[in-house]
């Protein structure tokens, strides 16, 4: 794909929009940038690109779009919005950075990795395992780490482990990995995408290119996945913690198991695992299957599961006051992520849920607590909402306050020696912080001054 003197307008520059923009102004395109935010709230970010040759629009997303030849939008943004409709309109190509970074990559070793949960740690996990089988790997996509630089300053062995959003599938033609792998599907974000089968059939896009010679990876545990077969064309691995397979990834007498439908072979002990609770184990068995089908040797996986601490704000332990024990599990933005956190930290636990409303409801979320949960804390936009649901189902011991710091106190406040605090809102972050990782450092912070006075 040659973009070079193309009018690219990219809009917005937060972390995939800066990798675009450093990466299209090295492949000679003339670039536009649009953003909602003023000149003061992006210094940051502008302060990486200084010197490049670029026609800035902030404040506005309300572009010309008379010599536009192609849009990459940052994932998060609507398709509804305005200037999309128009650029559609007027048949100009609207893409996200994933797609672009499939079209000009020299790479064919794409392993993409979606799901509504686990993501992180899974994509975390498959570049830990190639960069100690001493590939040169690439962690790249919704994780963090805009792809298209890494893309443009990669070589063609080079292996790029991407963590795929639902947003960035969205807007995907193309984009045909060599490993595709859904780790499970559960309602979210559907307030961006409108309904579930949406969401899902952006999900699906992830597969829908791949051919004979490529692989699928689907969650047999997953009843959504397990009825996606007949539309996979790529060759298809199975992987699943509750059944043992005839052929696949599994769990027996206490082993990850690697079974080729003629022999199986022991991979690790589950106990050896560090990563705790069932849905880290589908995400080590989904892991394995990537190593597997790329040819790892079995003993560099071992070895990379052995001491894998996990992934930051992810059921992360952060201290112990009191005998009193909190973790951070601000990565936990859908009720989904929070249920399979309730189910890994130990009883009893004192929760603070709550956060931006994706239009989530929190039924199963309530129904989770099992008597494990003894108290629940809440915060952000969907408080009362989280509230209302609790009493729905007779569980009283809800307390809401304002702010992270009052969480933290309030909740300290509630515990006993023994009992575990845990943050795990349910909720995207977005009403309150710019991230789950802002978030997740501001409870962390509140833990700390707690435990300094
Ligand atoms: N903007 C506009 N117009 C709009 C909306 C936004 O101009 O209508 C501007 C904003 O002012 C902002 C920029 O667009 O400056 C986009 O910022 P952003 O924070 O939405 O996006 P990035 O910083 O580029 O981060 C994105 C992903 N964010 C989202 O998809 C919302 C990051 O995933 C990803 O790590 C990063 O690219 C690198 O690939 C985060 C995320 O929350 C972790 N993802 C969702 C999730 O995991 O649930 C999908």
């Amino acid at each position: 794909m040659n973009l070079k003197n193309k009018n690219i307008l990219i809009l917005g520059l937060g972390i995939s929009g800066v990798s675009t923009v450093k990466a299209l102004n090295k492949l000679g395109a003339k670039i536009i940038i649009s953003d909602l935010k003023e000149e003061e709230e992006l210094q940051e970010n502008i302060s990486q690109i200084e010197n490049l040759n670029i026609d800035f629009y902030l404040g506005t997303n309300d572009v010309p779009l008379n010599h536009i030849d192609l849009i990459v939008k940052s994932p998060g943004i609507p398709p509804n919005l305005d200037i999309i409709k128009k650029a559609k309109a007027k048949g100009i190509e609207v893409l996200t950075d994933l797609e672009l970074a499939y079209r000009i990559s020299p790479n064919s070793n794409f392993i993409a990795i979606t799901g509504t949960n686990g993501k992180t740690t899974t994509t975390t996990l498959v570049g830990q395992f190639f960069n100690k089988a001493g590939f040169t790997t690439h962690v790249a996509g919704n994780i963090g780490v805009g792809i298209l630089w890494d893309v443009v300053n990669s070589s063609k062995e080079d292996v790029f482990v991407v963590e795929a959003s639902s947003f960035q599938l969205e807007n995907t033609v193309e984009f045909n990995p060599k490993i595709s792998l859904i780790l499970n599907i559960t309602p979210d974000h559907l307030n961006w995408h409108n309904t579930l089968d949406n969401y899902i059939k952006a999900k699906k896009k992830i597969f829908l290119n791949q051919a004979e010679d490529e692989y699928t990876i689907l969650n047999y545990d997953d009843p959504l996945l397990k009825g996606m077969k007949d539309e996979i064309k790529a060759n298809l691995t199975w992987f699943s913690v509750d059944n043992k397979l005839s052929k696949g990834i599994y769990i027996e007498n206490g082993y990850v198991v690697i079974d080729d439908g003629d022999k199986a072979e022991k991979v690790i002990r589950t106990n050896e695992i560090k990563i705790l609770g069932k849905h880290n184990l589908e995400n080590v068995l989904a892991s394995v299957a990537i190593g597997w089908i790329m040819g790892l040797d079995i003993n560099v996986m071992k070895k990379v599961l052995r001491t894998f601490p996990g992934v930051e704000h992810r059921i992360e332990y952060v201290d112990i006051i009191d005998g009193i024990k909190f973790y951070n599990d601000s990565k936990g933005t859908n009720p989904e992520a929070s249920i399979k956190a309730i189910e890994a930290v130990e009883s009893p636990i004192i929760l603070i849920a709550g956060g931006h409303d994706k239009g989530s409801e929190f039924d199963n979320f309530i129904l989770s607590f099992k008597g494990k949960v003894k108290s629940i804390v809440l915060l952000g936009e969907t408080k009362e909402k989280i509230k209302d649901t609790a009493l729905k189902y007779g569980f009283n011991n809800v307390y809401i306050v304002d702010n992270m710091e009052e969480a933290v106190i309030k909740s300290y406040g509630l515990a006993e020696s023994g009992d575990n605090i845990l943050l795990s809102p349910a909720c995207a972050s977005w009403d309150m912080y710019n991230s789950f990782e802002m978030r997740g450092n501001d409870f962390k912070k509140a833990v700390y001054d707690l435990k300094e006075e």
